[in-house]
């Protein structure tokens, strides 16, 4: 590789003796160890580099093109990235897959023990955190210039056991023996402050923060696939300030005074919060927003300088997107920078900003919709809160001038909640402060301008667009499925579909092909047998998500009752069937526990019960993540996408489920609805109510007993949990059925069972399964999330490919 003042960099071989090569003077060199003494870690960790240093290869020639044609940059702010164990990744990107396990085998070691040694950096809680890695993979594969920017936070999502059928939460100290696969960059430390007064000097306001902590970046990696572009994530660590260690008080004997102000300032990103769907309203969660808001805009600016000055080329030579509310008070921030820092006017400043943002709404619940006391964020970031006061007074003037003496409207709209408590309501900032605001489904985008978001539609209209979420298909089919990828790829006759899904149509022609059926099922088959959770010749029905009462995994478990109960009457006549859980509920969510307990009762009884044998068994295998994902996904016949109609926002294992020719059993609810279109509704197992009927059954007089007391099938399966048949588990979770039943499970009970019935129909034809097995792969390439990227480029980004040569 020619470089700078042309020195010559000799570039690295692939061929597996020079791979191995490599991997040796790693081992001795960086390592320190030898083949004879080298444990398996050591294998890994070299292993890493000597791979990492072939994408970090691809990364300088990347850097150099970005940096060469000065582009327009996508910027992604997340609080959350699941980015998955990363060496399968790497190896298959950079091509080395062969390489490295010849490698490997000749020092000794066996590949697939080495690969379990590669913990994932769980830094995110579900939907949202996949979400963002999936977009990053396909921006890089699509040549496109970004940098992602979050928390590397220190203690992940807590790693999840069982004790009692209870889950119990252990800390995730994921970087535990340090990370291979990170580059620390402390050249490019920022200073955040916190608290403190604002001071106006000659016309300018100026913020003396109280208290000032250290951000400190490493990035990973970001390959894309068939294409020579490396992007990174760009992750902020929290250090103290050295001035913050207190010698004096250390000398003294003090020595928990002495470095409590270090503690403090690393606690920021101490640990992920692990809600998912409840704002937790604590000010470190505050805090921690901040810090990645402040530290990212820094180094976003730190970027535009390096080839820009005028700030007007700002908005135009970067878009940022917010992933969800977390990041807002990036708005604000800018604002200060711009305005207080910078010295520009304010309506200028506020062109640029808004010109700058988008914000991407990732929920429909109201209690996931963040709001910060004003008290708070006022002590935290007095100069941020003024600022917010300035943008409202502009909002509700253009409101007040647009719907002249419609105070109410005012009152909804305002940045600021009164009563009963002063709340900012960040969902008002972010569309206020955006150019664009995007739901993830087309129902959710429906419903947020229609309901939660109406005022800001009725204003703005043409704010809003939708973007269908999407799926990595590097990920969730080529490495998650090499059994079926490569049957797509016979079948196809190339791999191009891993860059262009919507080649995956080409199968369509050889469902009528009775051995490549016959193979599709031997693939799914090996799957179930590798997964090692039931009989391989069962039907594998397959609920994985995280825990929460709209997504009703309550509802499944009375289908379980239900099929229990019909095999201990005897002549029973469904099809042998496991039924397989997997995910976590926030530690606070107490009801979504206590669900977690229930199934591992009723799991225990009916593994435990020779009448069940062969014909129906629960498997819930605990710490459900990517990595238990990407074994559990290819061995998925029935996914259920169950939740009540107009709470998912879309939903993304749905589409990952379907990519590997799983069936859906849904509501016509978040991206669902996109899947039956299609791959066609006679393809797909619908039942229950709708959007706008469940809402009007919700917001009429609903009672749950009613169905409880007309359905005997329902009656008899909450009446086993109320008669304490499930080792006297789950009376509240029969008691919050049969009084309130927020998300209308007993509602959607009968339809629901009998769609199951449809299934069992189904799966006794198992060359009509397979057919629509192969069906909903083939009709699912739109599902891919370089197709999502796509759209975020056509609607919302307007950024560009540069192209990096190989
Ligand atoms: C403030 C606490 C909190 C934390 C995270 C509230 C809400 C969240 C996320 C928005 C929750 C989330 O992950 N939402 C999921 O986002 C996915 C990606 O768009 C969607 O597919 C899921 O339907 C949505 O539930």
């Amino acid at each position: 590789m020619d470089l700078r003042n042309g020195v010559e960099l000799r570039s690295l071989g692939n061929t597996p003796d020079e791979f191995r090569q490599d991997m040796l003077s790693n081992l001795y060199y960086r390592r320190g160890t030898t083949v004879e003494s080298a444990s398996a870690q050591d294998a890994y960790e070299t292993l890493a580099l000597t791979v990492r240093d072939r994408l970090a290869e691809r990364r300088a020639r990347t850097a150099a093109a970005q940096y060469e044609s000065n582009p327009r940059w996508v910027y992604y702010l997340s609080a959350e990235y699941l980015l998955g164990p990363q060496l399968e990744q790497n190896l298959l990107y950079s091509g080395t897959s062969e390489a490295a396990h010849k490698a490997l085998e000749a020092c000794g070691f066996k590949p697939e023990e080495i690969a379990a040694l590669d913990v994932e950096p769980g830094l995110g809680n579900g939907g949202l955190g996949r979400l963002a890695a999936c977009l990053l993979d396909s921006l890089a594969t699509l040549d496109i210039p970004a940098v992602g920017y979050g928390i590397r936070y220190d203690l992940g999502i807590f790693r999840q056991e069982f004790q009692d059928g209870r889950q119990i939460e252990r800390p995730d100290d994921w970087a535990f023996q340090g990370d291979p696969w990170e580059f620390p960059a402390p050249d490019d430390v920022q200073t955040v402050g916190f608290y403190g007064h604002v001071d106006e000097r000659d016309g300018r306001k100026v913020w003396q923060p109280g208290e000032v902590v250290l951000g400190e970046p490493s990035h990973l990696l970001v390959p894309g696939y068939g294409t020579t572009t490396v992007n990174i994530v760009r992750l902020w660590r929290a250090r103290a300030h050295q001035a913050s260690f207190d010698l004096t008080r250390f000398s003294a004997g003090q020595y928990a005074e002495a470095v409590q102000d270090a503690v403090r300032a690393e606690n920021i990103s101490k640990v992920l919060y692990p809600d998912d769907s409840t704002a937790a309203g604590r000010e470190l969660r505050l805090k921690q927003q901040y810090f990645l808001v402040s530290c990212s805009l820094r180094d976003i600016v730190r970027r535009f300088r390096l080839r820009n000055s005028d700030w007007d080329a700002f908005g135009s030579k970067t878009a940022i997107q917010l992933n969800d509310t977390h990041p807002v008070l990036a708005i604000p921030e800018l604002m200060r920078l711009l305005v207080d820092e910078e010295g520009l006017d304010w309506d200028h400043a506020w062109s640029l900003v808004r010109q700058t943002f988008n914000y991407t709404c990732h929920t429909l619940l109201p209690e996931a919709l963040e709001t910060w006391p004003v008290d708070m964020l006022g002590r935290l970031l007095p100069r941020h809160l003024e600022i917010i006061y300035l943008i409202n007074a502009g909002l509700l003037e253009e409101v007040r001038s647009r719907f002249p003496g419609d105070i109410d409207r005012v009152r909804r709209m305002s940045l600021i909640q009164e009563t009963p408590e002063r709340l900012v309501r960040m969902a008002n900032l972010a569309v206020t402060g955006t150019t664009m605001t995007n739901g993830v489904a087309e129902l959710h985008t429906q419903l947020l301008t229609s309901t939660v978001l109406r005022d800001f539609h009725d204003l703005w209209p043409s704010r809003f667009a939708n973007v269908t979420n999407g799926v990595s298909p590097r990920r969730f089919v080529r490495l998650a499925s090499p059994g079926i990828s490569a049957l797509i790829s016979s079948g196809l006759g190339h791999d191009r579909w891993l860059t262009d899904l919507s080649l995956l149509s080409g199968l369509e022609a050889l469902t009528g092909d009775a051995s490549f059926r016959e193979q599709w099922r031997e693939v799914k088959r090996s799957a179930k047998a590798a997964l090692g959770l039931g009989d391989p010749g069962a039907l594998m029905d397959v609920m994985i998500k995280r825990f929460h009462e709209y997504k009703r995994q309550q509802l499944k478990l009375l289908h379980v009752i239900t099929l229990y109960q019909r095999i201990k009457a005897g002549g029973y006549d469904g099809v042998p069937r496991t039924v397989l859980f997997g995910g976590k509920a926030a530690p606070a969510y107490q009801a979504a526990k206590n669900i977690i307990h229930l199934i591992n009762a009723v799991a225990a009884a009916v593994n435990a019960d020779p009448a069940a044998a062969g014909l129906l068994r629960v498997a819930f295998p605990a710490n459900y993540n990517i990595t238990l994902a990407e074994h559990i996904i290819p061995a998925a016949d029935l996914s259920e996408q169950i939740s009540m109609a107009g709470k998912e926002a879309s939903g993304t294992g749905n589409m990952k489920l379907t990519l590997n020719g799983a069936l859906t059993i849904g509501t016509l609810d978040g991206a669902n609805i996109e899947i039956r279109d299609r791959v066609g509704a006679d393809n797909f197992f619908l039942f229950g109510l709708d959007a706008p009927a469940a809402l009007a059954l919700r917001s009429g007089p609903y009672q749950p007993r009613d169905h409880y007391h007309a359905d005997d099938e329902l009656r008899a399966a909450l009446d086993a949990i109320r008669s304490g048949a499930f080792g006297g588990v789950g009376h509240d979770v029969a008691a919050s059925l049969l009084d309130r039943d927020e998300y209308l499970t007993l509602a959607d009970y009968r339809s629901y069972v009998d769609a199951q019935a449809g299934v069992d129909a189904a799966w006794r034809d198992q060359d009509h399964w397979t057919t629509m097995s192969i069906l909903n792969t083939a009709r699912a390439g739109f599902f891919s999330s370089d197709r999502t990227v796509t759209d975020y480029l056509d609607r919302i980004w307007h950024a560009t490919p540069v192209r990096v040569e190989g």
